[in-house]
């Protein structure tokens, strides 16, 4: 029998050597992993050099390490941020004792969903990027898609060890049903709706970058306060690569703006379509899209989950430790939307109940400043159009809004209207039509397609005519 040396092939700093039970149940789900990526990752990628980043080290420099590489020989491993000294829990009702080095009993079921939920989003998300690769706008752009699902990769590998090796066998078996379930599968779909979504086109990859990635970097935000310490660690190093992908998403929808001006300027119009470029009201169209399917991440309002949570010490608020107050939340209230009567109100309710919501309102908050950037560029053009984010009201699945129709300014309409004119607002067919008909690969170093502006720089020192795939 072939035994794999997994010292050599799964990177890590969690002494997998000296643990042979993780090593084995590693080893049992390493091929199903490979074979998932084959089947379910990136379409005939599998003879391509990609020049990627790999995390060699969780210290400063263990980013440094960039070269050609073929995606299936991706060197997907473990790492945990290096553990804080004497660290405490620091919220709820365990605040200041130790934090957990192994799982509290009682919490198990609790914190074992939690990390299903997260895990389950990664593999997701490689899924719904799927064909991109073949409509790739410049190798530029292909490298940094596949530099992302790579590390998505590797953000499944990380809740599979915290399965692995502190769930036994429920936690094993969880991590079998992580590439069983699959983005948009009828029968066994992804657990959160906006990874069943369609990412088919690259202004959907660049808005889902911006902002489902940054859910991601809230959640993780969150888990990283966590009182288990290896998810702490886990999702503190996680945080790192996140900046990167949110950095792809509002450079691309960036350099999208950018160029669709440029057009606009040139042609002293803002119907640009015959030009090949994307209009500024279809991007807001995606916007409003991706933004209120992401809004939706959070949670209800109000939730005895997030309660639970938060009083557990399992899932803390965005940087918990800067919050001035106790961390118990004890006869504290919060503010949140809620629907009656018809009209839409600010109910207070037990603070502890509300921390999706507050996590929400910190999403919407960062959300906004890239925004701003966009808008900043269509002014600097001259341009009269401004790019906004919709109503938390519009377009939503989960919480008190999920019955409700409404205007992306906020104005609660009947369902009619809404069948009626929700074209004007979300993407219709023929809008997703026309952004697929400018989805044309561009695999030529240094080229770009015409709907995009190239980027500032290249990667890591490169010019940007670098070859940054190889095809073979
Ligand atoms: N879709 O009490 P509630 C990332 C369910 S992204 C479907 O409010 P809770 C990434 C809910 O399960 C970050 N169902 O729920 C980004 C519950 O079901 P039960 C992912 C939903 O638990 C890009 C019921 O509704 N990480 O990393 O307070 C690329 C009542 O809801 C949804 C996490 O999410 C939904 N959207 O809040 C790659 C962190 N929302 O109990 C990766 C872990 C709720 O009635 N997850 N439901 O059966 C959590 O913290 C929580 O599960 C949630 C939900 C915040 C998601
Ligand atoms: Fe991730
Ligand atoms: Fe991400």
């Amino acid at each position: 029998m072939m035994s794999i040396d997994y010292n050599e092939n799964i990177p890590n700093n969690v002494n997998l050597a000296d643990d042979r039970r993780l090593l084995r149940a590693l080893e049992r789900w390493q091929p199903a992993y490979l074979k998932w990526w084959e089947d379910m990752g990136p379409v005939e990628s599998n003879e391509l050099s990609v020049y990627l980043r790999t995390a060699i080290s969780v210290e400063k420099d263990g980013w440094a390490n960039y070269g050609l590489v073929r995606m299936p020989d991706y060197r997907w491993g473990i790492f945990l941020a290096p553990p804080e000294e004497n660290r405490q829990i620091s919220f709820g009702i365990h605040k200041g004792e130790a934090a957990w080095q192994s799982v509290p009993g009682e919490y198990r079921s609790e914190l074992r969903r939690l990390i299903v939920t997260q895990g389950d989003t990664e593999p997701a998300s490689v899924e719904q990027q799927r064909r991109l690769g073949k409509t790739c706008p410049s190798l530029y752009d292909l490298r940094n898609l596949f530099q992302v699902n790579v590390e998505e990769g590797r953000h499944l590998w990380a809740m599979v060890y915290l399965l692995q090796a502190y769930f036994g066998r429920d936690g094993r078996e969880e991590a079998d049903m992580m590439l069983e379930r699959h983005a948009g599968d009828i029968d066994r779909p992804r657990i959160l709706q906006a990874f069943n979504e369609q990412t088919d086109d690259w202004l959907s990859f660049f808005m889902f970058t911006y902002f489902q990635d940054r859910d991601g970097k809230y959640q993780l935000a969150s888990l990283a306060e966590s009182g288990f310490d290896p998810l702490s660690r886990t999702c503190r190093f996680m945080l790192t690569e996140e900046a990167h992908h949110m950095f792809v998403g509002e450079t691309g929808v960036m350099r999208i703006v950018q160029r669709t001006c440029e057009v606009m300027k040139k042609h002293d119009t803002d119907d640009v379509r015959k030009f090949g470029v994307i209009d500024l009201s279809t991007i807001q169209k995606w916007m409003n899209f991706h933004y209120s399917v992401c809004l939706d991440l959070f949670g209800q309002e109000r939730s005895t989950n997030a309660a639970n949570y938060f009083s557990m010490g399992l899932k803390g608020r965005y940087q918990e430790s800067k919050i001035d107050d106790d961390h118990q939340l004890d006869g504290m209230v919060y503010n949140i939307p809620a629907f009656e009567d018809g009209k839409i109100v600010s109910l207070e309710v037990p603070a502890i109940t509300a921390s999706n919501e507050r996590l929400r309102k910190d999403f919407t908050k960062d959300s906004q400043r890239g925004v701003d950037r966009f808008n900043k560029v269509i002014r600097d053009h001259g341009i009269d159009f401004k790019l906004t984010l919709p109503h938390e009201v519009f377009n939503r699945g989960i919480g008190a809004f999920a019955p409700v129709h409404a205007t992306p300014d906020g104005k609660v309409i009947k369902a009619a209207e809404w069948e009626a004119r929700k074209g004007e607002w979300l993407p219709t067919d023929a809008d997703r039509a026309f952004v697929m008909s400018l989805m044309v690969p561009i695999v030529e170093p240094g080229k770009m397609a015409g709907w995009i502006a190239a980027p500032r720089r290249g990667i890591h020192g490169h010019p940007l005519e670098y070859e940054y795939v190889q095809f073979h």
